[in-house]
């Protein structure tokens, strides 16, 4: 079954609303196997966001991710990966879809509250970089 990271980031644990887009996510089909918090350090980070490497906001997205301790989770489901972007909405808030997590929760573009893998291909080395096989779980 296919697997996606969600990552709630540090606008959105600060204002206490990590459970609220864990059950969205939940309540829409999707199954959690994987969930802890952690404090990303920039070494992590950094290979999180190596494809934004060149770009002018990478040293501001490096200090937001490593700004507060975060929630790391692993959903599964029929086309997960997908699913949970549209879910998610829009990069910038102010162009996501009404009803989208970033819409409702969405401060600006880096304030977005959420990363969400953008392929299998992605999610597989993303959830390899935030877990160990054995803190996901089959059941
Ligand atoms: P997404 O998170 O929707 O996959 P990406 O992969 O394009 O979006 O960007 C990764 C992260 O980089 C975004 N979640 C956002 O926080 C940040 N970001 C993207 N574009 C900008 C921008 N123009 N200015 C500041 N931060 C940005």
């Amino acid at each position: 079954m296919e697997r996606s990271l969600v990552l709630i980031k540090p606008d959105a644990i600060k204002r206490g609303l990590a459970t609220t887009i864990l059950s969205r996510l939940e309540t829409h089909r999707l199954k959690l196997v994987g969930l802890k918090m952690l404090h990303v350090d920039k070494a992590m980070a950094e290979l999180h966001y190596a494809v934004h490497k060149e770009k002018p906001f990478f040293d501001d997205l490096i200090d937001f991710i490593t700004s507060s301790p975060i929630v790391a989770a692993v959903f599964e489901g029929e086309g997960a990966v997908e699913n949970i972007r549209k879910l998610m909405g829009n990069t910038n808030p102010a162009k996501a879809d009404v009803g989208t997590v970033r819409w409702d929760f969405g401060i600006d573009i880096q304030q977005n509250a959420t990363h969400s893998s953008d392929s299998l291909e992605t999610a597989k080395k993303e959830i390899k970089l935030f877990f160990k096989d054995s803190e996901i779980f089959d059941y």
